[in-house]
């Protein structure tokens, strides 16, 4: 019933615009062509101008209402984020300048220069000197503006220091997860079957690697260090995602197979943002930035920055993921205070049965 009417709607809508046309085009006949045309070709040059005002009107108005939301952001917290946002200054100055220019000339010109009687044409076909200049000045200015940018990208995307913190950034439907090196400062390897939410390894860490006994497992919430660099490498385990970070105006792909990475050094904390900001709520959020299903608008999670001394702190208070398990797995007796820290509750009693299953797991593949 719904799409009869929709369609009863559309077919007299098209009569409608039809019948109005064929009138017009009769009242043009009994007043006589010429003068009609005339009047339209007036009548458009008006619109055209109010077409400018309205339009500059409108751009003045969204600035002003939404131009909000993006600079609540207040100013960049990292260091490449000040240079994004430099490089973003000067392409709008630049582009606002020929946007602002073009257009005005483009409408009122069409008005002021409408069809005159008391007017001939003036028939300019060619200028090399004028299109020389229309070539050249935009491709200056251009080349400025690329040349910023290639350098920015080469810095932004370029190594890190080797300095630099070192977080592993996992995403998939619909959560980040992230994984510190711990105190050997190297990742432990991982293997994607070995995923398995039901025996506490998300990430598929291969327990028979030492590497992996002392790395932090983190999921939400990371934690940073104000004026340390910090290098994400980010993977995903469904579909694409991408970490987006406004705060530091950056954002990288997470792509599930190829892994990508990211540095920033932040120089604000959490406390800084709270006082800039006056929101006692703030918090550094990572938005997932590429439309990756249902549940992508909740594809949050939370950035920490504080101090070397408060890091630390926090650092110390984290357990390994592998001490967890074992810890589970060393506990049968109380399942009620396994199931705590465990997800697993009709896990396998022991670490070594999780590590056997993975190998058989592997070694069944492998045929
Ligand atoms: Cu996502």
């Amino acid at each position: 019933m719904q799409n009869f009417l929709i369609f009863a709607i559309l077919i007299l809508g098209f009569i409608i615009t039809f019948q109005i046309a064929r009138a017009s085009e009769f009242v043009s006949v009994i007043r006589g062509e010429e003068k009609t045309r005339k009047q339209t070709n007036k009548i458009n040059a008006a619109l055209l101008l109010v077409f400018l005002i309205v339009g500059m009107f409108g751009v003045y108005w969204t600035q002003h209402t939404l131009g909000d939301k993006i600079l609540k952001l207040g100013t960049s917290a990292s260091d490449h984020g000040i240079l994004v946002d430099r490089m973003i200054k000067y392409t709008l100055i630049a582009t606002g300048i020929v946007f602002v220019g073009t257009q005005t000339l483009l409408f009122w010109y069409s008005f002021k220069y409408q069809e005159s009687d008391k007017r001939t044409v003036y028939y300019f076909p060619h200028n090399n000197k004028l299109e020389l200049l229309w070539t050249v000045v935009p491709a200056i200015v251009l080349t400025i503006l690329i040349g910023f940018g290639i350098v920015y990208w080469y810095r932004i995307t370029g190594a890190a220091p080797a300095n630099a913190m070192q977080i592993e950034v996992t995403g998939s439907q619909f959560k980040w997860e992230f994984r510190y090196p711990g105190k050997d400062g190297v990742f432990g390897k991982k293997y994607y079957k070995n995923i398995d939410e039901a025996n506490d390894n998300p990430l598929g860490q291969i327990w028979e690697d030492a590497a992996n006994h002392d790395d932090i497992y983190e999921s939400g919430q990371i934690h940073l260090v104000v004026g340390k660099p910090v290098k994400l490498i980010i993977g995903a385990k469904d579909v694409i995602h991408s970490v987006g970070l406004p705060h530091f105006r950056l954002k990288m792909d997470a792509v599930p197979g190829t892994p990508t990475t990211l540095w920033f050094t932040p120089i604000k904390t959490t406390k800084d943002m709270i006082k800039e900001t006056g929101n006692g709520k703030f918090v550094y959020e990572i938005a997932c930035d590429q439309m990756c299903g249902a549940g992508h608008t909740g594809m949050r999670g939370e950035i920490i920055v504080e101090t070397q001394e408060e890091f630390d702190q926090w650092m110390a208070s984290q357990k390994p993921k592998y001490v967890q398990m074992k810890e589970a797995a060393a506990a049968p007796a109380a399942p009620a205070a396994a199931a705590k820290d465990s997800v697993a509750a009709p896990a396998p009693a022991t670490a070594d049965s999780i590590t056997a299953a993975g190998a058989a797991k592997k070694d069944s593949t492998a045929k």
